[in-house]
């Protein structure tokens, strides 16, 4: 560390830095690489190439500490991963409050909308290891850690809002049935395998959290575009000690967007890293991802008003039932500078409370306020990772907690114990009467007893509300999602087993999910005969909430969407002009595709630059496709088995897709023609743009496809199954 880094380290930080202050604090830790090679011991390397020998072709000599030391550190650069969540993608930023919420809060960070308070957020996937793809089915984390000026506070979330199971003891069966199989460890991050469904099949408990799973939230498109829910209940305590049940949200800016399967298989394979390289290329370009903070409250007196129990985490709230009223926002503004430092050793804890928030006794967060201190000990290697410099809170902390592995602090003075007379008794009080965390004095019921309330029971009613909730392109998703997975399976019987279960959700559901299983019908009543089956169903007067849907959310734009321009020799390169330039302006990213790196000539003999070839970046890296006119050019990409497939894929994936003049050519094998009907998500220009006559028409044809790629996806295009690609 330089002298102005330790400086940097020594200072606290204070409540006016603001966003800044946990930069600050990293910076003292922040080391540049430009000086001069040293040992650990800052001893300068005279040559970092040879190793010191008995002769220059003799053995190493034991000798050779610089060689050793270098080695020994390299054989422990590892560190175990996450038991789950282990592969992840973190940004630092800032949290900011609307408007004070005193009424039903103390937390500081929730009082002043002039305060920003620095985050960092980690997103990951639940069942692959630390280099398994982004973008396989399975729910994504979203942990939020607000460095605030009482503590450290965690939202330690997913994007789903309910979870598998609803008390933690049966958390490491779940794990160990997702994760791949303990005999020949296949599948990586898959849940479509035998012993997931063996075991869900036989919790019906699950069921409302499969039908999410199943469902396009659990492929997001990107992480910026997928919602955050702090799934159990918590309770708001304000300054007076009176408490609301609170339920947290987060709503993305740009909307709720899935890829389509087929896609985010491919993607899987062609970039493993893709929501990891989007949200780090997102944040480099100044585009910095957004939530809103959104919380449902319910009083205290109010907390058996639902018909369901609060403390259920297999249960939402319905936001017809209960507003989500949105209190601040969310910003990412900055990379992390190092991936091992900030994003693999960063400790997130549902635990990690301030006054003002605290815990409900929903049985699976009791059980995770035990886990997660427990497993960070074996995985950053004792007990001190609070001083880690990514965990460490920006406000002081201090206790008579001492030593064990890697301890940083130097704990001046005689004393390590409370009470005491000979420390400095002032420095050290224990503070319960002014700010100190006080937890709620709920009044408890004995006795004591380990079983699951009967208000748990319903295991079906929100699965069918989150089904009946669903466009019909999404339902069609969510079967053909449940066909493939159970597909996969080897032994029949737990495939039965489980649409036995979802005929309890929809009869027709679990028919059309079984239709290609090669199994019987399903049978409800085989389903309710298994032990661990129950059906007590509430009093639901819902029957869908638009808030489950993800079509047509977000805010309309076509902000930082990728397009691809697709060319080959002889395209028209004037047409292109006045589409690139509204897609531009409206904050969409083009990028030309092209047979080659370098430059292809257009119809006028002009040379278009390539940014990447149709192989390089195929279809699934982008949101739409633009064809741009050209009699040759046209010609020239029909024949080109690479960039045929390029617009059929697109296509396929349902995504926009504008062709100009003859670049229509590409679309002919799906019977679409210049003066024919299209189908949805399809803007067809029918001659260059620059040739519509007058400008008018340009700009329209423009604004017909950005408003095609706004809508994100066009799942109810017809037709797709025949496309092959
Ligand atoms: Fe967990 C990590 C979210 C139930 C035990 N969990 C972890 C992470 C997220 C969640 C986002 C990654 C944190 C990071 O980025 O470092 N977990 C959840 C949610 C749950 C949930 C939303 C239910 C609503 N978890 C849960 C239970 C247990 C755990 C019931 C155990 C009793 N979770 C862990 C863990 C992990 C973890 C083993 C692995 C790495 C870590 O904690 O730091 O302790």
């Amino acid at each position: 560390m330089t002298p102005r880094n330790r400086a940097a380290a020594n200072r606290r930080p204070k409540a006016s830095d603001g966003p800044n202050s946990k930069q600050q604090q990293l910076a003292g830790f922040t080391q540049e690489g430009a000086a001069p090679l040293t040992t650990n011991q800052g001893l300068h390397i005279p040559d970092n190439h040879n190793s010191l020998k008995a002769g220059v072709r003799g053995p190493t000599l034991l000798e050779d500490f610089i060689l050793r030391e270098k080695i020994t550190h390299f054989d422990h650069e590892r560190i175990p991963e996450r038991a789950v969540h282990a592969r992840g993608s973190a940004a630092h930023g800032y949290f900011q409050v609307y408007k004070s919420m005193s009424q039903f809060t103390c937390a500081d960070f929730l009082q002043d909308p002039a305060q920003k308070t620095p985050v960092f957020v980690r997103f990951s996937t639940v069942a692959g290891e630390r280099g398994s793809a982004d973008t396989v089915r399975d729910v994504r984390g979203f942990s939020v850690k607000f460095y605030t000026q009482q503590g450290n506070y965690d939202l330690v979330g997913n994007n789903i809002p309910v979870f598998f199971i609803q008390d933690a003891m049966k958390f490491p069966d779940l794990v160990h049935a997702v994760k791949p199989e303990p005999h020949h460890a296949m599948p990586q991050a898959a849940s479509a395998h035998d012993t997931f469904w063996d075991f869900v099949s036989l919790m019906p408990e699950s069921t409302h959290m499969l039908m999410w799973a199943m469902s396009d939230r659990a492929i997001p498109r990107s992480y910026r575009m997928m919602e955050g829910f702090g799934v159990h209940t918590f309770r708001f305590i304000n300054s007076r000690g009176e408490s609301h049940f609170v339920k947290f949200h987060w709503k993305p800016k740009l909307g709720i967007h899935g890829l389509a399967w087929d896609e985010a298989q491919k993607i899987a394979g062609k970039d493993a890293d893709f929501h990891r390289r989007d949200l780090w290329e997102a944040i480099e370009n100044g585009d910095f991802p957004e939530w809103e903070l959104g919380v449902q409250m319910i009083p205290q007196d109010k907390e058996h008003s639902l018909g369901f129990d609060l403390l259920d985490p297999t249960k939402l709230i319905p936001e017809e039932l209960v507003p989500v009223q949105k209190i601040g926002r969310l910003v990412l503004d900055r990379n992390p500078d190092n991936f091992f430092a900030e994003t693999e050793q960063v400790a997130f804890h549902p635990g990690h409370v301030v006054p003002g928030i605290d815990f409900s006794n929903d049985p699976l967060l009791q059980g995770r306020l035990f886990s997660y201190t427990d497993t960070q000990i074996s995985r950053l290697g004792g007990a001190n990772f609070h001083e880690l410099p990514i965990n460490r809170a920006v406000c002081p902390f201090h206790n008579f907690q001492r030593d064990g592995m890697h301890r940083q602090t130097i704990a001046r003075g005689q004393v390590a114990y409370e009470p005491n007379t000979l420390g400095n008794g002032s420095e050290y009080r224990v503070d319960g009467e002014s700010g100190g965390f006080q937890s709620f004095p709920e009044e408890l019921e004995p006795p004591k007893v380990r079983r699951r309330s009967a208000s748990f029971d319903d295991h079906f009613t929100q699965a069918r509300l989150f089904f009946n909730s669903q466009s019909a392109a999404e339902k069609d998703h969510i079967v053909a999602a449940f066909r493939f997975e159970l597909s996969k399976l080897e032994v029949p019987a737990i495939r039965q087993r489980m649409v036995d279960n979802l005929a309890h959700v929809d009869e027709k559901l679990a028919r059309r999910v079984a239709e290609p299983l090669g199994i019987g019908v399903p049978d409800a009543k085989a389903a309710a005969g298994r032990p661990g089956f129950r059906d007590h169903r509430m009093a639901s007067t819902l029957e869908e909430s638009a808030a489950l849907r993800m079509v047509d959310t977000g805010d309309g734009s076509i902000k930082t969407r990728k397009i691809a321009i697709l060319v080959a020799d002889g395209v028209d390169s004037a047409s292109l002009k006045p589409i690139r330039e509204a897609l531009e302006s409206a904050g969409a990213t083009c990028k030309v595709v092209g047979p080659r790196l370098g430059t292809v000539a257009s119809a006028s003999k002009r040379q278009i630059d390539v940014d990447a070839t149709y192989a390089t970046m195929p279809s699934i890296m982008f949101d739409a496709v633009l064809v741009p006119a050209g009699k040759d050019g046209a010609i020239a990409l029909s024949q080109n088995g690479e960039a045929l497939h390029f617009v059929l894929e697109a296509f396929k994936h349902c995504k926009a897709v504008c062709t100009v003049g003859e670049g229509v050519q590409l679309l002919s094998s799906l019977g679409v023609k210049a003066d024919g009907p299209v189908p949805a998500g399809v803007v067809v220009a029918p001659t260059p743009v620059t040739n519509l006559g007058d400008n008018t028409a340009a700009i329209e044809i423009a604004q017909r496809f950005v408003a095609a790629i706004a809508k994100h996806r066009h799942w109810d295009r017809a037709g797709i199954e025949a496309v092959p690609a």
